[in-house]
C-alpha cells in the first residue's frame, strides 16, 4: 500500500552545503524531533555508495519516527534503500519509467513551478508536486523566478493533488503560503541553517499547524 502523506505538515530537504558540518543523520534528527513529518534525502554531492549507506540509515530512523523518507532524484537509490517514494526534477527520469520501476507501492514527487506543468504531473500519475520556488531563494542555483503565493491558489483550484510549496519559505512568511492553502511546506535552508534544528522546526510545525487552510 502506498504510504499516506501527512498533510498540514513540514517537510524537509537535507543540504550538506547548508549544515554548517552537522551530518544528515544530526540534522534528520533534530529535524524528527522538531516535528518534520517528511523527510527527503537531497545531496547533489554524495556518491552512489555514500548515498546508500546514508539513505539506509535515514530508512531506519524516519521508519522507527513513522516518517515518510523520499529520496531526491534517484528512483534506483529510493528502490534499494526501501523509501517511501522519490521525488523528480525536469532533468531526471520521467513518471511513467519511474512508476514501471517503483511501481504503485511508492509516491513519486515531482517539481512544477506552474498550473500547466502541475496538470501533466497530475495526469502522469504524480502523487505530490512540488511548487515553487514561492519566494527567491538562493539554496537552488537555476530555480527560477518566485511564482508567489497566488500560484499555489490557482493550482489547488486545478489539481487535486498534494500540493507542496518550497523555495524561500521560512517562519517570517510561512503563514501566507499556509492561508494559501498549501498542504505542506518543504524548507531547506530555514531549518538545516539554523543554529537550534529542532527549535526551527518546532516554530514551522506550530505556525503551519496554526494558518493550515486546506
Ligand atoms: N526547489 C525549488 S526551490 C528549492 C528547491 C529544492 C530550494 C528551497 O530551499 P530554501 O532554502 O528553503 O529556499
Ligand atoms: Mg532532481
Amino acid at each position: 500500500m502506498k504510504p499516506q502523506l501527512p498533510l498540514g505538515s513540514i517537510y524537509l530537504l537535507t543540504d550538506p552545503n547548508l549544515s554548517s558540518g552537522r551530518t544528515h543523520e544530526e540534522v534528520v534528527r533534530e529535524s524528527i524531533a522538531g516535528g518534520a513529518k517528511i523527510i527527503q534525502l537531497r545531496d547533489k554531492i554524495a556518491t552512489t555508495r555514500k548515498l546508500i549507506e546514508i539513505g539506509k540509515k535515514l530508512r531506519e530512523m524516519t521508519l522507527k519516527a513513522g516518517v515518510i523518507f523520499i529520496v531526491n532524484d534517484r528512483v534506483d537509490i529510493a528502490l534499494s534503500v526501501d523509501a517511501d517514494g522519490v521525488h523528480l526534477g525536469e532533468d531526471d527520469m520521467p513518471i511513467a519509467y519511474a512508476r514501471k520501476i517503483l511501481g504503485e507501492g511508492k509516491i513519486i514527487g515531482i517539481s512544477v513551478d506552474n498550473v500547466e506543468k502541475a496538470k501533466i504531473a497530475e495526469a502522469e500519475g504524480a502523487d505530490y508536486i512540488a511548487l515553487g520556488p514561492i519566494f527567491s531563494t538562493k539554496t537552488k542555483i537555476n530555480a527560477g523566478e518566485p511564482v508567489g503565493v497566488e500560484e499555489i491558489k490557482k493550482v489547488k483550484s486545478i489539481v487535486r493533488l498534494p500540493v507542496i510549496a518550497i523555495g524561500g519559505i521560512n517562519l517570517q512568511n510561512i503563514q501566507l503560503v499556509a492561508m494559501a492553502g498549501a498542504d505542506s511546506v518543504a524548507v531547506i535552508s530555514a531549518v538545516v541553517g539554523a543554529p537550534d534544528i529542532r527549535r526551527a522546526m518546532k516554530e514551522l510545525v506550530e505556525k503551519m499547524g496554526k494558518y493550515y487552510n486546506p
